[in-house]
């Protein structure tokens, strides 16, 4: 989604950029106007090739905005926007003056203008830093595409998420790194018929108490809302995984009061213990896992009756 965000010079860059064409010019007149071209234009091509963030789905601009700040990006943003005008209003002034004044006047004027376009590029050169760091930042940005249906796994750690996700999406999954954890999270894909499917795994968000959350970790739930999703909640009813099944059922609980998708509970490790409460599976042996995931497929296609037909 992000990756399109172009790199951002800092001041000094721009500025270099700037006088080393206008060098190349053959008077003062043309020296201004290279610069002041530079100058302005990088800058609006900068604001423009930034996304407006009204325009972006809710769950990359949410997403956005727990990584970086939308608000901070759209002032900076102005202040280029502004920046870029001041550049041209300064070349235009400049060689307005030239063409009244006399010949030997120009280098003085040049010189001028030169100064001002400086300290323009000084006035935003915080703000340009700033973008570039957001730009690395959102580029890292977890690769779950929001027009996609998606299977969120959650469940305790060692219930055999990542099982899951090997078993039903064959490949490796791809790690993007998420903002509040450094495991990164894990996008698989599969297909039935044309429909492309994704499973997320999300270590440190989905697994564990919703007490113990942070702000951020809050924000990014709320994010998932955004999400043509359903939940599916891996039990391990053994006790392998180490976590009690009463705790087990009680984050199941509490993650279907607080997140608007539907969760979809099943217990895990069926080759060694049976749970009758539930649906069952392995993801050791593949049994039942099929099962689970035409769950899944036929409660997204119920979400989404609008495209049911191309869904074959
Ligand atoms: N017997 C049995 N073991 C399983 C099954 N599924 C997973 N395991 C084992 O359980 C352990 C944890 O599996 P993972 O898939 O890594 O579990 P996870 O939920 O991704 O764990 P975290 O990433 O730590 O949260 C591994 O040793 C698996 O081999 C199963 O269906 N039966
Ligand atoms: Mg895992």
């Amino acid at each position: 989604m992000f990756e399109q965000l172009p790199t951002v010079p800092t001041s000094q860059e721009l500025l270099d950029k700037a006088f080393r064409r206008a060098s190349r010019a053959e008077d003062n007149e043309s020296m201004v106007q290279n610069a002041g071209n530079i100058i302005s234009d990088n800058l609006s091509n900068l604001v423009r090739k930034f996304p407006s963030f009204e325009r972006l789905p809710p769950f990359y601009r949410e997403m956005a905005d727990i990584i970086v700040g939308v608000d901070a990006m759209r002032i900076s943003l102005s202040r280029l926007a502004w920046a870029s005008k001041q550049a041209r209003q300064i070349t235009k002034d400049c060689i307005g003056k030239m063409k009244r004044s006399r010949v030997q006047d120009s280098t003085q004027l040049r010189k001028a203008a030169f100064g001002r376009f400086s300290s323009v590029m000084k006035s935003v050169e915080k703000d340009l830093v700033f973008l570039n760091d957001a730009r690395n930042m959102l580029r890292k940005m977890p690769t779950i595409d929001p027009t996609l249906p998606t299977v969120l796994i959650a469940g305790y750690p060692n219930v055999g998420k990542s099982s899951f996700i090997t078993q039903v999406t064959g490949a490796r999954p791809e790690v993007a790194s998420y903002p509040f954890t450094t495991r990164g999270i894990y996008v698989g894909h599969f297909y039935r018929g044309d429909q492309k499917y994704q499973v997320v795994d999300t270590p440190g968000l989905l697994d564990r108490p919703l007490e113990e959350r942070n702000e951020i970790e809050r924000q990014t739930m709320a994010a998932l809302n955004h999400l043509q999703g359903v939940v599916l909640y891996i039990l391990d009813p053994s006790d392998h995984c180490g976590y009690p099944l009463r705790s087990q059922l009680r984050l199941a609980e509490d993650l279907k009061s607080s997140l608007k998708l539907p969760i979809v509970v099943v217990a895990n490790k069926a080759d060694i213990l049976r749970y009758e409460s539930v649906p069952g599976m392995s993801t050791e042996t593949g049994q039942g896992v099929n099962e689970v995931l035409e769950m899944l497929v036929s409660l997204l296609r119920s979400k989404r009756p609008d495209k049911s037909r191309t869904d074959v």
